[in-house]
């Protein structure tokens, strides 16, 4: 654990309220300054970054933000994140780089949310995997062809809404049809899934977070050797 000392705690309370004020330029300095006191990159985006994300998506349901604050408060995470992963990219040692296997990473058809997926990806590719990213709403046709194109051992699907979840079924279903299901491991994630949908549309894995995702990539991979 890391020790929080005062000045942190402080500072994790500033970066909240900037998000929340949708303070872009102010989150990339507090982010700044968590970072010269020692704080961990990861722990930052894992604590305090994703519990804001969550409290703003909250007051936008409740109908406490307009759509522009919740584009202001995107913009002040993705600002501070920016920052972290930036320390985390050079932080890691990056050891066996790209040697793990090859992914496809995608935001799902219907779905513009990428801040997880750009997590997932770093980690991933800090991680030894390489990482092909082909961006937010993208079609399943293009998933399956990008992924059979680039002979990818792992498709990654990010979906942040219960409204697009479905495309993460659709992309297996695509796979099960041109008979290829079995040439990849499908791992799913974002906000809106759990392991029980995971299961339900024949997801190889499932993660609730960014770390946990590398885990079990590394597993599945490994099982398939
Ligand atoms: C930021 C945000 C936006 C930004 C997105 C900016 C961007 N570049 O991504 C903007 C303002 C553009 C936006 C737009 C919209 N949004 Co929005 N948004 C959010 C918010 C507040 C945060 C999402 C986020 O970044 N979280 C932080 C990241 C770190 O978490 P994460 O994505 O879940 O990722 C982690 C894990 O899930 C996992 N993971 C992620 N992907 C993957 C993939 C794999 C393979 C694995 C294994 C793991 C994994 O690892 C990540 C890191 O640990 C959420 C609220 C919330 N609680 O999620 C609403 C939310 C997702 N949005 C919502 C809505 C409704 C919309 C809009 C429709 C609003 C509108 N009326 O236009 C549009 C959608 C447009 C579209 N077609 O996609 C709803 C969805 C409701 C639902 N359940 O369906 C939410 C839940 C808000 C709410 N409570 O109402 N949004």
């Amino acid at each position: 654990m890391w020790e929080v000392s005062n000045l942190k705690k402080d500072l994790t309370q500033e970066l909240r309220r900037s998000i929340i004020a949708g303070d872009s330029e102010k989150a990339q300095r507090i982010a700044n300054s968590l970072l010269k006191e020692g704080f961990d990159p990861l722990e930052a985006i894992n604590t305090v970054v994703t519990s804001t994300a969550k409290e703003v998506g909250e007051k936008f349901e409740r109908g406490d933000f307009f759509l522009t604050d919740l584009m202001f408060s995107a913009e002040a995470i993705q600002a501070a994140n920016e920052v972290f992963l930036k320390k985390l990219k050079e932080s890691k040692i990056e050891r066996s780089i790209n040697k793990k296997g090859k992914v496809v990473i995608a935001t799902v058809a219907g779905d513009i949310h990428d801040i997880g997926k750009n997590i997932v990806k770093l980690l991933l590719n800090v991680n030894g995997f390489e990482v092909i990213d082909l961006g937010t709403d993208v079609s399943s046709l293009n998933i399956v062809d990008a992924a059979l194109e680039s002979k990818a051992d792992i498709i990654a699907l990010s979906a942040l809404m219960t409204t697009t979840m479905r495309s993460q079924k659709e992309v297996i279903d695509l796979l099960k049809e041109m008979k290829v299901r079995d040439k990849f491991i499908v791992i799913v994630g974002g906000g809106s899934t759990t392991q029980e949908w995971a299961e339900e549309i024949g997801a190889d894995g499932w993660a609730e977070t960014a770390e946990k995702a590398v885990k079990v990539a590394l597993k599945l991979v490994n099982e398939g050797e």
